[in-house]
């Protein structure tokens, strides 16, 4: 078994869900935040047996869209930080990890 975890944006959360539910696929959702621009994001856990993990990865592609933000930029001078440029950044589609599992029980 393998647990995949999916850190997804916020707006396409409920249609990865939505669709992993509906193809069967078990799911709990975290709320997180980007280390970087410090934005709520989304944490998908998901455990699935080996041979599925492309199908769930496939959805989660399907069903998460990349988009650009602007982000404040700050640069330091002597007398401390000044605002200068925002600079664009793309986020996503969705960071996806894939880790092992060495034992599951449902008690
Ligand atoms: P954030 O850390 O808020 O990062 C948002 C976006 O900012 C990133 O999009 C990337 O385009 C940019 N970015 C991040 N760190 C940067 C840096 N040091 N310099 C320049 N630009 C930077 P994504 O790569 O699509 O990441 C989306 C979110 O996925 C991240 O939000 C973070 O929550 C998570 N993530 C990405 N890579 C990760 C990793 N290696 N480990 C853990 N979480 C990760």
């Amino acid at each position: 078994m393998k647990l995949i975890i999916a850190i997804v944006n916020h707006d396409d959360a409920g249609a990865v869900t939505q669709n992993l539910t509906k193809n069967g696929f078990s799911s709990t959702r975290l709320s997180t935040t980007g280390g970087f621009l410090l934005a709520g994001n989304v944490t998908l856990l998901i455990g699935v047996e080996e041979e599925k993990v492309q199908q769930v990865i496939d959805l989660i592609h399907r069903f998460s869209h990349s988009r650009k933000q602007m982000v404040p930029a700050l640069t330091e001078m002597s007398y401390g930080f000044m605002p200068v440029m925002p600079v664009e950044v793309t986020v996503g589609g969705a960071t996806v990890f894939v880790v092992d599992v060495e034992r599951f029980e449902r008690l």
